[in-house]
């Protein structure tokens, strides 16, 4: 068992899982949402929206063939966008394997594609340098032996509750926790486990939701950490530890418990539903995910943001275009992002600031007219330039001595005021980089 040397500076943590530091320094992952719901084309609950039966979801199982799906391709566009790590459903909630698990037949590697998709990504995002995340579904609406709770498919449906009353959870957890021993002993070191989900608050009258004692999350985590020592965890089994994942949420401030920063990690989707949804076009701009990167960081949080391919296996274009966008203002800005976190400093209005060491970033979401008020940073300051082309910025200090001018009135003495060009540069959020003063 990893001593971590996390649990010491971080709430949420536990001395048996690994160092996350490779997570807090890179800040910025991939989600990939891709299963049978993909060709169904409309989110990734469509069994249970629609309350399929499983012989009728078979159909999306039988036509399974993203015949374009290329790997490589996947983790060259992740890294161009700046991402430094992924985070792939294995199984989701309609139980569906992505990898040639021994322990099932509903698997990808009997449908028509007929290829261990789960090792070509690992393989090819591997390749590219990325850390591996592996996401997988406690609920399994597909499984026999899963007893019917208030969010299953078939919750209505009298007949089909009838003839499983005698469902048997603990001969579900031993197939799950088998897939999960499967997958952390196949495919090579796995950095991050993320589990999904616990609803032990869930009662329905006719049933209750399921959490740690439902999961057996003890012996569950004792398995992941036997099998990857230094593997991470999220937060979702229910054990009140762990990466704390916020979803579809920006936290207002970074995050603390017990006077502690926690490990947390925003989750995002680019137009409401995780998994590929044609007809969803509630797409967030590409101005707004990339000032949702930047406001996570600003709080000391990483930002997984994901993409649901579609059912030939591609990125959609809208998702491609986003990704290159923020990729290409990576490029220029990735070092006020990558071990950057919160600063003690205030930012001004429509700003935030990250830091990193004495080293701090001024990311400026409204381009004001010439001047920003940097507040408490008089004598604090040796020198300010954009980053995205290391041109300097002039700025001004006052000394409580100095005559203010007609002009300049009401001028704080604790700030500086960058002088800023007129023009706007040419990038989505333009940032100054303040070099501090030890
Ligand atoms: O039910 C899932 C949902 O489909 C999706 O996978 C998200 C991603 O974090 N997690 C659950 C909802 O909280």
């Amino acid at each position: 068992m990893s001593t971590s040397t996390n649990e010491k500076k971080y709430a949420n943590w536990s001395d048996s899982y690994g160092n996350a530091e490779w997570l807090i320094n890179d800040r910025f992952g991939l989600f990939i949402h891709f299963g049978l719901y993909t060709p169904a084309a409309r989110h990734e609950w469509v069994m249970t929206h629609e309350k399929i039966h499983p012989k009728m979801y078979r159909k999306y199982f039988e036509y399974f063939e993203p015949d374009l799906f290329d790997a490589k391709e996947w983790a060259r566009t992740t890294k161009a966008a700046g991402m430094k790590y992924f985070v792939i459903t294995t199984k989701h909630h309609e139980g569906f394997a992505l990898w040639d698990t021994k322990l099932s037949d509903y698997k990808v590697t009997n449908t028509p594609i007929k290829r261990d998709l789960l090792r070509e990504v690992i393989d090819a995002f591997r390749e590219e340098g990325l850390k591996v995340g592996l996401y997988h579904s406690l609920i399994d609406w597909h499984h026999p032996e899963f007893t019917i709770d208030g969010l299953h498919p078939q919750r209505d449906d009298e007949d089909f509750k009838k003839e499983n009353t005698d469902r048997d959870m603990n001969k579900y957890l031993e197939f799950m926790h088998g897939q999960v021993r499967e997958l952390l002993t196949d495919y090579g070191k796995i950095d991050y486990m993320w589990f999904d989900f616990s609803y032990p608050h869930r009662d329905w009258g006719w049933s209750k939701g399921k959490g740690a004692i439902d999961w057996q999350s003890e012996q569950l985590e004792k398995i992941v950490l036997d099998l990857q020592p230094d593997i991470l965890i999220n937060d979702r089994l229910d054990l009140n530890r762990g990466v704390i994942t916020p979803e579809q949420y920006q936290p207002s401030e970074p995050v603390e418990k017990d006077g502690l920063p926690v490990i947390w990690e925003a989750c995002q989707t680019m137009n409401g539903t995780w998994g590929y949804h044609r007809d969803n076009l509630d797409w967030k701009s590409t101005d707004t995910l990339l000032k949702m990167l930047i406001d996570t960081v600003s709080k000391s949080g990483n930002f997984l943001l994901n993409v649901g391919p579609n059912g030939r296996g591609e990125f959609d274009y809208h998702s491609i275009d986003r990704l290159e966008a923020i990729g290409e203002w990576m490029r220029l800005h990735s070092r006020s992002i990558y071990e950057a976190k919160h600063s003690n400093y205030k930012a001004p209005i429509d700003c935030r600031y990250t830091q990193k060491g004495n080293r701090l970033y001024l990311h400026i979401y409204s381009w004001p007219f010439r001047h920003i008020h940097l507040e408490g940073l008089a004598g604090k300051v040796n020198y300010a330039q954009l980053l995205n082309d290391a041109s300097e910025v002039y700025f001004r200090e006052f000394d409580p001595e100095e005559v203010i001018t007609s002009t300049e009135t009401k001028i704080d003495v604790n700030s500086v005021v960058l002088d800023l060009p007129v023009q706007k540069p040419d990038v989505m959020v333009p940032v100054v980089e303040l070099f501090l003063k030890n």
